[in-house]
């Protein structure tokens, strides 16, 4: 099993930023990166999760993985899969592309891994192979940097609602890196880390003084998706709907698109399948670094 939770240093060379859920939209990353002069010597893009599924080109999104510049934590969409693929993890045998178990996959958007079934030999092209093999690789947390430059690439939320062991709404610091330390993550924390919209959907997102959470570094995220980016105890959620952007062309009350964010300007920008141009803004990560707790090491 590979690690889930993995530390990375500060990036000395270059800027760091972190990308929405790619959900296949290859070609619309491609523009961003394109536009902010994305450096692959010295740069480093972070992903929040949901790889693949229903955009146009999710096998591509995956490949990624390889880039030594990309880094990317596991999405719900990326568990799926995984359960979906199990026994033919197993036995290199897959008979059809039926959700025998049913885990939701091809539901889903997961129908894009027909045109890479071979039928006649039943089982998937190497090339998806690869791919599969890659998010086996993918951690459920990234921490990067440590005191005040330090920050975390999650895909969901660090929702600790219920929980009698944790103090505040969200786990901060001090738990995450107790996780690291032990090299696991609890599995009471690892749902909510997946799949939670607890956060995002409470009145913490509508709040200006709820923006920031002392002891919590900044989290980036996805999984829930609106037409901006958001922040809600030091979570900043920047899945702004890149597949929706497809499909919303003809809505002009809508604005999706895939969001790159800068994490040392905090600022943010996303293009959209659905208009030409970038639309840009700018979030305040400052006013919490006062407010953490400093790391002896
Ligand atoms: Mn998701």
């Amino acid at each position: 099993m590979i690690a889930p939770i993995r530390k990375l240093p500060t990036n000395a060379f270059g800027k760091d930023y972190v990308v929405g859920d790619l959900h296949g939209c290859f070609d619309l990353l491609q523009r961003l990166l394109n536009d902010i002069q994305f450096d692959i010597n010295h740069d480093r893009l972070f992903s929040v999760g949901d790889l693949i599924d229903r955009g146009p080109d999710s096998l591509k999104c995956l490949e990624l993985v390889n880039e030594p510049w990309f880094y990317a934590v596991r999405g719900n969409h990326e568990i799926i899969a995984l359960d979906f693929f199990e026994s033919y993890l197993m036995t290199g045998r897959l008979e059809s592309l039926q959700d025998i178990n049913y885990t939701g996959f091809l539901e889903y958007g997961g129908e894009w891994v027909d045109q890479y079934f071979l039928a006649a030999e039943q089982r998937m092209t190497p090339e998806f192979d690869r791919g599969l093999s890659m998010i086996g690789t993918l951690p459920l947390i990234l921490v990067v940097g440590d005191g005040e430059k330090r920050f975390h690439i999650i895909h969901a939320e660090l929702s600790s609602k219920g929980q009698k062991t944790s103090e505040s709404p969200v786990w901060l610091n001090t738990e995450v890196d107790v996780w690291l330390d032990e090299n696991r993550v609890p599995p009471r924390v690892e749902d909510r880390l997946i799949w939670s919209r607890t956060l995002m959907s409470s009145q913490y997102v509508k709040q200006p003084n709820s923006r920031l959470q002392s002891g919590l570094s900044p989290t980036f995220c996805g999984h829930t998706y609106e037409s901006r980016p958001r922040q809600a105890l030091s979570h900043i959620c920047i899945d702004t709907g890149a597949f929706a952007s497809i499909e919303s062309a003809d809505d002009i009350d809508t604005d999706f698109g895939l969001t790159v964010f800068d994490v040392k300007a905090s600022s943010w920008i996303s293009a959209s399948y659905c208009r030409e141009h970038f639309v840009r803004g700018k979030l305040s990560l400052n006013n919490q670094r006062i407010a953490l707790t400093k790391r002896k090491n």
